[in-house]
């Protein structure tokens, strides 16, 4: 079995070359003659291997992750189990188009998704490639089952670049700018940021209820759109009773409640998707990134009678619930449920909010530490006030990565920086990766 074979990836943060390092510098260089300069990288250091929570890169520099490639490598990277699944089917075949000719792991992958989504009712799935697809395609089934068009959405919400998705992401730049026209019938109303708004979740669904009831009507929804814990606009988790009271309010309009948990599923927030920790039971969820541990897949799972309405041959895609990428996702689930990583993630929550809510105790540049489970975030701001402050943000990414540490930014104002560490992460790696992160921030304010 190639798992077997003995990582020669290190479990310590080692930084041996100026970063980037030549070898990462020389690769830049060839990069940018033929790659579009559209897409930039946040750390240009080029990745050889990796093993739990170290990257190795081409000098030889051991990078401490406490990004999971955007919360995709959730249990970690080289994780054995997912090694010995996704070879074994690459030597079987790699593709059918399951569409032409089916296989078992598609439905073993739908079967799971329907036992491990909120709720008893039956659910139905589609199997896609990527995030902002599986978005795509639930907007799609819920205009088809409701017989209306309006989408609502929230401020600061991300839902990806496709033209449709787009229209449903709040910020301008870099997602949107001059890539217009986009996708009619979206609508946008306030989300609970209980650090900005200072509301309950109870007022602040108010507020969206009546901007929607105002200015679209509620018969003319056919689904409202809501990541539970907002990902690249800043992890914004809302108000409690936020959440519960949308979900009434559509179960009672007939609108479809999409949750979109494409950043916040499978057990990064310390459950197995955000919306359990209130109980939440949306009528569809959207799920990709840690569903398949960096293999592309992604899902729409949803309630079998709206899911069913769909017309034969309505849904599909060339490689959508590929069979390499569907046993990948079905070594993930057991493996984050062998090894009972919902607990872990509970525990990188302690750890992570202990130590930046002491840290914040001494410096004026956080405003706010929150998130649950391993997905945890401070807010940057002008000391004194609430004001965004980007460019510590930038300040303190730019520290980690020059001692060795992927640390991401987010946040409509860029002033967010988000730890979304794997969760095989030791807490001596933790704890390592912690110190960097207040040394930078105490550098930057
Ligand atoms: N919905 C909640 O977080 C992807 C995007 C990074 P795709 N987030 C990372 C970037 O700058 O492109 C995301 C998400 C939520 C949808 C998506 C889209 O998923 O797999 O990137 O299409």
């Amino acid at each position: 079995m190639v798992s077997s074979i003995e990582s020669s990836v290190g479990t310590e943060r080692k930084v041996v070359t100026e970063l980037p390092g030549p070898k990462s510098r020389a690769l830049h260089e060839r990069r940018q003659a033929v790659v579009s300069a559209g897409l930039t990288n946040g750390f240009p250091i080029y990745i050889e291997r990796a093993d739990g929570a170290i990257l190795v890169d081409v000098d030889g520099n051991q990078i401490l992750d406490l990004g999971s490639g955007i919360a995709v490598t959730t249990i970690g990277h080289a994780v054995p189990e997912l090694i010995d699944a996704v070879s074994a089917q690459v030597a079987a075949f790699t593709h059918t188009c399951f569409m032409v000719t089916p296989y078992e792991s598609y439905v073993a992958v739908c079967e799971e998704l329907a036992a491990l989504t909120p709720g008893t009712h039956a659910k139905t799935s589609a199997l896609f490639n990527s995030g902002s697809e599986a978005v795509e395609n639930a907007v799609k089934i819920a205009r088809l089952a409701t017989g209306r068009q309006a989408i609502v959405v929230f401020d600061h919400a991300y839902h990806g670049r496709t033209n449709l998705t787009m229209a449903l992401t709040a910020k301008n730049m870099p997602y949107k700018d001059r890539f217009g026209p986009f996708a009619p019938e979206i609508y946008r109303v306030p989300m609970s940021y209980p650090f900005l708004d200072g509301l309950s979740g109870a007022e602040a669904a108010a507020r969206a209820i009546e901007t929607i009831e105002v200015q679209v009507g509620a018969h003319n929804v056919a689904a409202l759109l809501i990541e539970p814990i907002q990902g690249e606009g800043g992890f914004i988790v809302p108000a409690d009773g936020f959440l519960p009271a949308l979900s009434e309010w559509t179960s009672s309009h007939g609108v479809v409640f999409i949750a979109d948990e494409i950043q916040s599923g499978f057990c990064r927030t310390g459950d197995w998707f955000a919306v359990d920790h209130e109980g939440v039971i949306p009528d569809m969820v959207t799920t990709a990134k840690g569903l398949a541990g960096g293999m592309p897949l992604a899902a729409v799972t949803g309630r079998a009678e709206l899911m069913n309405q769909v017309h034969e041959g309505g849904l599909g895609g060339t490689y959508g619930g590929n069979p390499v990428a569907a046993v990948a996702a079905l070594a993930t689930i057991k493996t984050l449920r062998d090894r009972n990583l919902v607990g872990r993630a509970r525990e990188l929550e302690k750890i992570m909010l202990d130590s930046l809510r002491s840290l914040q105790q001494d410096v004026a540049i956080i405003g706010d530490v929150r998130g649950r489970g391993a997905m945890i975030a401070f807010e940057l701001v002008q000391p004194g006030t609430k004001n965004p402050n980007a460019t510590a943000a930038k300040s303190i990414v730019s520290y980690c990565n020059q001692n060795g540490v992927i640390a991401l930014a987010c946040g409509t104002g860029g002033n967010v920086i988000r730890m979304l560490p794997p969760l095989v992460i030791t807490d001596e790696q933790l704890r390592d990766g912690l110190s960097v992160v207040a040394a930078g921030v105490r550098a930057a304010g």
